[in-house]
């Protein structure tokens, strides 16, 4: 499967990466897979930062979750410790975790939240919690069933409810290996979550081969809810340059429009990738050739900055007009039928 263009709606930030691993204060060979909202006046990051590479194993020996701030979004401070470690929280091992990763922040009514993938010896699992005004403690609200991540807070309760986007991993009963989908859910506490709803299957994406998954947060635009997506295809043929060997699979961003009122209906789907990995910094690196968003900032301009893993190495932005990206998803119209 060759790979589009990307729909040329989106520019690199000059400043990228906007963080990498040299910038931080502790032990950290990677740093990616950014959450970004606007907080107290400027903005939060978190993001996730491994350390202890093994070429033997091909594994990390530790992986925690950092947070860094900035005033204008693309120069940024990190704080001098780590700030969760999923495999020495409290309630995370008590429940098995051996890692906490991939942190999404969203603000939903003034509350900062924060939704993160968790590994145990049962299975894959995706935590929401409520992050305490002062940064220093958590609660957590929900750790999912196995396997699920990639969990992507709505900003704002729809019709009296939470809501959130994410990806269970239908290993049986799905046929192709890895075509894993984007669903919805909805919660009136954060806590006890229901009524999943199926908002776009991997076969929808027309430059995808495999799994696909919420990456940000929405955002509100005009027609309903701006959200990106990851999309994955698989070139069987072609090892990518990487640290981890053997790999094969190229990370794109997507977008799509979903009513505003009904989160789990597609208005529009944009059929060409927004990002696919061009520059340097997004195709060498721990797994080349991979572009994981994971934080959109709507700016009072209009304009929406995306923060996205390049690499899985490094932290980037990329910056464009969300009504314009809107109006490309719905001009293309909604995905075809399930
Ligand atoms: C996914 C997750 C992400 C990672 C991506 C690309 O399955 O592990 O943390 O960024 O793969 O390697």
């Amino acid at each position: 499967m060759t790979l589009q263009r990307d729909a040329g709606l989106l520019r690199r930030h000059p400043a990228n990466p906007v963080v990498a691993a040299a910038d931080l204060p502790y032990p950290a060979e990677l740093v990616f897979n950014p959450g970004v909202v606007r907080w107290r006046g400027g903005y939060l990051m978190a993001f996730r930062a491994d350390t202890g590479w093994n070429p033997g194993t091909a594994v990390f020996g530790s992986t925690v979750i950092g947070l860094a701030t900035s005033e204008d979004g693309s120069s940024w401070r990190p704080r001098p410790a780590p700030w969760i470690d999923g495999a020495a929280a409290d309630v995370l091992r008590e429940r098995g975790a051996t890692r906490a990763y991939d942190p999404r922040l969203t603000v939903v009514e003034g509350v900062l939240h924060l939704s993160f993938a968790v590994d145990t010896p049962h299975g894959i699992r995706g935590a929401v919690a409520r992050v305490d005004d002062d940064l220093a403690g958590w609660t957590l609200l929900d750790l999912t069933v196995p396997d699920d991540r990639n969990l992507a807070l709505f900003p704002e309760r729809i019709e009296g409810l939470l809501w959130r986007l994410h990806r269970p991993f239908a290993v049986y009963g799905r046929g192709a290996p890895e075509a894993f989908d984007l669903w919805a859910s909805a919660s009136p506490d954060g806590v006890h979550w229901g009524g999943a709803r199926l908002v776009l299957g991997s076969e929808q994406v027309p430059w995808a081969n495999a799994k696909i998954g919420p990456g940000a947060p929405p955002i509100s635009v005009a027609a309903g809810w701006l959200a990106f997506f990851h999309a994955v295809t698989i070139d069987a043929a072609r090892e990518l340059p990487a640290w981890h060997p053997g790999w094969r699979k190229t990370y794109t961003a997507g977008a799509m429009v979903l009513d505003a009122r009904e989160p789990w209906r597609v208005l529009g789907l944009c059929r060409e990738p927004l990002l696919v990995p061009e520059a340097a910094y997004e195709r060498e690196g721990f797994r080349g050739h991979v572009i994981f968003p994971g934080g959109a900032v709507l700016e009072e301009t209009g304009e929406v900055r995306l923060y996205y893993g390049a690499a899985d190495t490094c932290v980037a932005l990329a910056v464009g007009d969300a009504e314009a990206i809107a109006a490309r998803c719905l001009a293309d119209g909604p995905p075809p039928g399930h």
